[in-house]
């Protein structure tokens, strides 16, 4: 009988090159996105959720998910920063509730299974708070459990997640006769920005920068909504899925902790602007900060430290910042709109 990989989200910018990897290795996929996927993805799993039944805050969905024998969950799904902070009470009931959903279901299908279900959560930089410009530069590459008092409601949910789950693979409801936690092995990345040379997100704070580029590559011209010095990390998309792929097959034994930071590179929006233009040399790019989504940027991390990730399981970026665009994006993105 097949056991499955489950991917929510399925139909978002991780998830399209989730689905392309997972498929390529072999995986039985079911997918669940809000959208219907396009024939292409749908062509790569077994089954699709999409519309009302994949909406990860729907309780119908769990009932058809609880008969499939289940390896991993990739749970993608969620509102980004920008938009969880236009509609905080539907974050919370996405970004949270939909990942209790999941861990529930993960949990009482690793008991019945007797063995533990592995749990992919992609965390964020926006778990990270600085309260002011001169601290987050003060602080330069942050570990794991520094600064951790994010200052957007999607950092908030995402940062109360991470304990979720701990809590699920450790404690769950501790005082019952009967072992109860276990059944969920949960592990996640803290991710940065991501960008892709195929799909331009939407809802997040970090956008700026595969915005600028898909304008550029569209010869369209791009007004910056943060300032030219503003830094955050951010990675190419591959390395991004790898990132979650490779600390799934991980063994259990060498993970020191649930949730990860990695890292690849950190450009202020300036240098994300230079390498853009010498990709595009028309390329018409002006800054015209947002106060509000500029102070979003300014909370988090300049760069992250990930000594964890590569002492534990091998993290390592193939991507730096030129290879991201010389070797990953340039050929891509020219061809996309070719
Ligand atoms: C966002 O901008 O909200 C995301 C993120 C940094 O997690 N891309």
């Amino acid at each position: 009988m097949s056991t499955y990989t489950i991917v929510t989200g399925a139909n978002g910018e991780i998830g399209h090159s989730l689905l392309e990897k997972l498929h390529a290795a072999g995986r039985t996929i079911i997918a669940i996105d809000l959208n219907p996927l396009h024939e292409h993805h749908a062509a790569m799993c077994t089954h699709v959720f999409s519309g009302h039944m994949g909406d990860v805050t729907n309780h119908e969905l769990y009932n058809s998910l609880e008969q499939f024998d289940l390896d991993e969950v990739y749970h993608l799904a969620a509102l980004l920063s920008t938009s969880a902070e236009r509609n905080p009470e539907l974050a919370q009931k996405v970004n949270v509730g939909g990942t209790l959903n999941l861990l529930e279901l993960a949990r009482k299908t690793g008991k019945r299974m007797q063995r533990p279900v592995k749990f992919l959560f992609p965390s964020t930089i926006a778990i990270y708070g600085f309260p002011s410009l001169t601290e987050k530069n003060r602080a330069g590459a942050v570990t794991e459990d520094e600064y951790t008092l994010g200052r957007t409601m999607y950092g908030i949910n995402k940062l109360y997640c991470e304990q979720l789950g701990r809590y699920y693979d450790e404690l769950y409801m501790r005082l019952a006769p009967t072992k109860e936690h276990g059944w969920v092995d949960f592990r996640g990345v803290r991710f940065p920005g991501l960008i892709s040379a195929f799909t331009v997100p939407t809802g997040g704070t970090s956008d700026y920068a595969p915005e600028m580029l898909h304008a550029a590559a569209q010869g369209k011209s791009y007004s910056c909504f943060v300032r030219e010095d503003a830094q955050i990390p951010f990675m190419a998309m591959p390395d991004g899925v790898d990132a979650l792929m490779n600390l799934a097959a991980a063994p259990k034994e060498n993970l020191t902790r649930h949730i990860y930071n990695i890292a690849a590179f950190a450009p202020t929006a300036a240098q994300i602007a230079g390498q853009v233009k010498s990709l595009f040399p028309d390329a018409d790019i002006t800054f015209a900060p947002d106060v509000n989504r500029q102070a979003i940027v300014d909370s988090w991390c300049a760069d992250v430290n990930d000594n964890a990730a590569r002492n534990d399981w091998g993290w390592n970026a193939n991507y730096g910042f030129e290879e991201c665009f010389r070797d990953y994006l340039a050929p891509n993105i020219k061809q996309r709109y070719a």
